[in-house]
């Protein structure tokens, strides 16, 4: 018997332990439900045995509403529904109580008992206790209390313990299964959480003309509420509480009247996007007036119109978008002199704040209202327009997620306070970016964790496009808004695993992290639009190591798929292999088109087989959107893939895809053979010039290819020869059907000395010979192992920000690493980031990168940096940097930037798109040898990825050259 149970309890525990068993259930927080009774725990289920759920019928309907939730939760994850009850007579002995105080008079009367002790919580926004009670009412033997301090609080508090018992918030947006237990048990303790940092947190849906629209009208019939309260469930379950509805061809308040009440009902601050003030949509004016609204013309009627807005929304939670924009996105009046708008925006918040005391609340400061500063109205408040105290001023990110201001020490004093609205997804300039997820958490982290130590943290809403597929960043960005002291920057990739645990369950947690981690970076280098012609075909294997790179995360992201139970299958095909799949897919795409063009251009052979493989790829393009569409989870998400990505030409995307032109070239029948090497683009014997391999050094260890082509159809026999027996050339005989790799290094153990030059002569069909030349470079010192730092090779010395010498800190500034934040590896920056600006120079804080050098001369230092924006609006950001004992050149990254009319500048086009900014400075070194570069923190807030000393070798490639050759030392 007693062996039995033991057996039994093993099971449990082993289940609880292995397979898909979710831990991470609510991310970030301790764990309070468990699948196994511990002591002084309340049991939630034990087989049929259920708790009974209370809730008082004259709490908010919206926690009511939340209760059912839970008994549909519990039921997904034990096949049982426990019982909803609101009469105090009918209570349980095991039974969970909710409510929130002062809504509910059992929570009242726990408190007033000294059952409960809510001191923690009591009149705090937002915040919610879960505790188990004995014996916490007459009858109740075990009770288990979720007790909020408002509305919300209490509705939190139910979802979360519906994420602990492994209901994720994105079960039925994403499909993550909910993972049967037979038992649950809460352990015994209290669970507090709340008030969250950032007051409201939410999402704007947007430019959901091309994928979310189709969807929602076969799903839904249109914006309505059957589609909305989906979308209030999810904001409510990741702890959201804010949203600016869909308006392309849309209008919440009047699509579907349902909308607004159950809004409210369900919890969510509702508001309109920064172009739509006083709760009315765009499209609701259109409708009625049928033009472009201007005030100078309009106003009478755009003044009943605001107000008509207001008294309708006046008793739902709202935040009311204050000022005016011109139509669709434009600004309101081009052409007028500056102080005039400026004028008229002051005279358009009065009468909107005069409408508002009127019709919603004499006293303006308890009802929210927010001024958006976005795009060219930002230049009116530069220039002297007032925003009255209380409305919070909603700071912009430049639409590609980099915070162009945030509040200074001054702004931080207005009682409306500050907060920030981003970008997952924009429609617009330089390239609309409407497809994958191409946001990594840690530069949202970055960004945010700024705007958040500056003090905007009353309001944080993110454009999320579709919603689908940013499910991960837009988890992210709410948690990190509700509690960002609990991600500091180390501990980012722990949360992308309880993220990825949370979906998935535990056994493939470090992979599927992993990849997550992986493909938002290759995203975040360059948006999908944007990737024609991005990585160099020719330097640095770049292109090819790009797709290799994904075409090996696309590997094992399948090879999980294949592996996974079937229930999980749909969740990680949306989540995690989709975009890998797609993108990685789409950068081979790219790869083989420049092939194709670059083939041509050598008259290849392979250059119709490359045009086929674009073809080819094009094709499977097509149906890894089909399967997103049609075949996952039944076509539940058609249409949702249907956003175009392929074949722009300008900002706006194409209306379909487009194939990208390919070449074809005729082949003649004669074998005729062509040769190409690495670093370059050109073919021999055509070319005049050297065939010269990049040089090979016993440092970095490097092999280089040479490639035999044929330009004709009949294959050819190959044979190379060199005289250096250290020189090591594989394959150096083949037949070349359309063309062969041959890969070139070199033996260090057999090289002498010095630099030596060596002939390599490739001889194919009818005694053609071209020659290549490889020049080895084994200097008599440094050693290779003795080396200390980093050591120059072909002509620069590339380095990883993170691999620094030494990190020098003045308290209180210390170097900060930022975990994948970048383009390659990870980004350094000066922390605190509010920290006083420095003078570098002496024991300032600094990173100090050692290097040999073999030359000497001038040098250029190039920079790359993460295209943070001017966010204090003074002179600009700035660091310094200097060789060894050198005055340090203090170097401003938007020198280039004055915005005499608040236009984005001419650089900002380049280092959206490229995802980077690159500063450089020119040095002169006496000498070769050994020096210490210096990277100086002048202004807090930049990001350092990587740095490179060329010293005349720097080939031109996207991401700059692979990290040189390095040891600690
Ligand atoms: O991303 C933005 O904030 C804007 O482009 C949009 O809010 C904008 O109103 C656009 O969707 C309308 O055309």
């Amino acid at each position: 018997m007693r062996t039995t149970t033991l057996t039994k309890i093993v099971l449990i525990i082993a289940l609880c332990l292995f397979s898909f068993h979710r831990d991470a259930l609510a991310i970030g927080q301790t764990r309070y439900v468990d699948c196994v009774s511990s002591k002084g725990s309340f049991s939630l289920a034990q087989k049929e045995e259920l708790a009974t759920l209370y809730v008082d019928s004259n709490d908010y309907a919206g926690v009511i509403r939340a209760v059912k939730d839970l008994q549909a939760d519990v039921a997904r994850a034990t096949n049982h529904t426990p019982k909803v009850i609101h009469e105090q007579a009918s209570l349980g002995k095991n039974t969970v109580i909710i409510g929130t105080i002062g809504k509910s008079q059992i929570i009242d009367q726990l408190i007033k008992n000294g059952k409960v002790d809510a001191t923690q919580i009591a009149g705090k926004w937002e915040s919610f206790l879960i505790q188990v009670v004995q014996d916490p009412l007459p009858g109740v033997t075990n009770g288990l209390i979720i007790a909020g301090s408002d509305k919300r609080g209490t509705i939190y508090g139910i979802y979360d313990l519906s994420e602990q018992i492994g209901v994720s918030p994105w079960y039925w947006w994403a499909d993550v299964p909910v993972e049967h237990k037979d038992s649950l048990f809460v352990k015994a303790g209290r669970y507090i959480q709340g008030p969250p940092a950032v007051k409201y947190r939410g999402i704007f849906i947007n430019d959901e003309g091309w994928a979310l629209s189709p969807w929602v009208k076969e799903k839904f019939g249109n914006f309505n509420s059957k589609f909305y309260t989906k979308v209030f469930e999810l904001l409510l379950r990741l702890k959201a509480n804010y949203m600016w509805p869909a308006m392309w061809s849309n209008a919440f308040n009047e699509d579907d009247p349902n909308n607004p009440i159950l809004a409210d009902e369900y919890g969510i601050v509702m508001g309109n996007s920064h172009q739509e003030p006083m709760l009315r949509a765009q499209k609701e004016w259109d409708r009625r007036y049928g033009k472009s609204w201007n005030y100078w013309t309009d106003a009478n009627n755009l003044q009943k119109f605001w107000r008509e807005g207001v008294r309708r929304n006046k008793n739902y939670e709202s935040i009311i978008s204050m000022g005016l924009r011109g139509a669709d996105d434009t600004a309101m009046a081009k052409d007028k002199p500056i102080q005039e708008i400026i004028d008229k925006l002051h005279e358009i918040i009065d009468v909107q704040r005069k409408i508002i005391a009127e019709e919603v609340n004499p006293d303006l400061t308890k009802v929210p209202q927010l001024w958006c500063p976005y795009k060219e109205t930002q230049e009116y408040y530069e220039k002297g327009a007032k925003i009255p105290d209380d409305i919070t001023i909603l700071w912009c990110d430049d639409n590609w997620g980099n915070i162009r201001r945030l509040p200074t020490e001054q702004e931080r004093k207005r009682s409306g306070g500050a907060g920030i609205y981003c970008h997952f997804d924009f429609h617009g300039g330089p390239r609309s970016y409407e497809w994958l997820n191409t946001s990594p958490i840690p530069r949202i982290w970055e960004q945010m964790h700024l705007a958040y130590r500056y003090g905007a943290d009353r309001i944080w809403i993110v454009n999320v496009g579709d919603i689908k597929p940013m499910e991960f960043p837009i988890s992210f960005f709410i948690d990190y808004g509700w509690n960002p002291d609990r991600w500091p920057a180390d501990k980012l990739p722990e949360y992308t695993k309880l993220w990825a645990e949370q979906q998935f369950g535990q056994k493939y947690v470090a992979d599927i992290a992993d990849i997550l981690t992986k493909y938002t970076k290759y995203n975040g280098r360059r948006k999908p639009e944007l990737l024609a012609d991005t990585y160099s075909l020719v330097n640095y294997r770049e292109a090819e190591t790009v797709v290799d790179d994904y075409n090996k995360l696309a590997e094992k992201a399948n090879k999980i798929y294949k592996t996974l139970p079937n229930e999980y299958r749909d969740a990680y095909y949306q989540l995690v292999l989709y975009p890998v799949i797609a993108c990685a897919n789409l950068n081979e795409l790219y790869l083989a088109l420049g092939k194709n063009r670059l083939y041509e251009k050598q008259g290849r052979a392979a250059t119709n087989d490359m045009a086929d493989k674009v073809k080819e790829l094009y094709k499977k393009d097509a149906e890894i959107t089909n399967y997103y569409n049609k075949v996952l989870a039944g076509g539940k998400w058609n249409h949702l893939a249907d956003t175009t990505h392929i074949g722009y030409t300008s900002w706006n995307p194409p209306p379909k895809n487009i194939m990208p032109e390919v070449k074809n070239i005729n082949v003649p029948a004669e074998a005729d053979m062509g040769v190409a090497i690495e670093g370059s683009e050109n073919w021999w014997p055509m070319e005049d010039s050297e065939a010269l391999l990049p040089e090979f050094d016993p440092f970095n260890q490097q092999k280089y290819y040479i490639e035999v082509f044929n330009r004709g159809r009949v294959p050819f026999d190959y044979k190379i020869e060199s005289r250096e027996s250290w020189l090591i050339v594989t394959p150096n005989q083949a037949k070349v059907d359309k063309e062969q790799r041959v890969w070139v290094s070199v033996d260090w153990q057999q090289v002498p000395t010095g630099t030596h030059r060596a002939a390599i002569t490739i001889t194919g069909p009818n005694e053609s010979s071209v020659v290549v030349q490889a020049v080895v470079k084994n200097p008599a010192s440094p050693k290779r192992d003795q080396v200390s730092g980093f050591v120059e090779a072909n002509g620069y010395v590339s380095m990883e920000a993170e691999h620094y010498t030494n990190a020098v800190n003045k308290a209180p500034v210390r170097w900060l690493r930022i975990p994948d934040l970048g383009r390659t590896l990870s980004g350094m920056t000066p922390f605190p980031v509010t920290a006083k600006s420095q003078s570098p120079g002496g024991d300032g804080p600094r990173l100090e990168y050692r290097m040999h050098l073999f030359n000497s001369g001038k040098v250029e230092v190039k920079v790359y940096l993460s295209p943070t924006q001017n966010f204090h609006n003074t002179q600009g950001l700035r660091y310094a940097i200097s060789f060894d004992d050198e005055t340090p050149q203090i170097i401003n990254i938007h020198v280039n930037d004055t915005i005499p009319d608040w236009k984005y500048p001419p650089t900002w086009n380049q280092a959206v798109s490229e995802n980077i900014k690159v500063m450089i400075s020119e040095h002169m070194l006496k000498k070769p040898g050994e020096h210490v570069l210096k990277f100086w923190m002048v202004n807090p807030g930049i990001v350092l990825q990587k740095i490179v000393v060329n010293t005349g070798g720097v080939k031109p490639s996207y991401l700059g050259p692979p990290e040189s050759f390095h040891n600690s030392g």
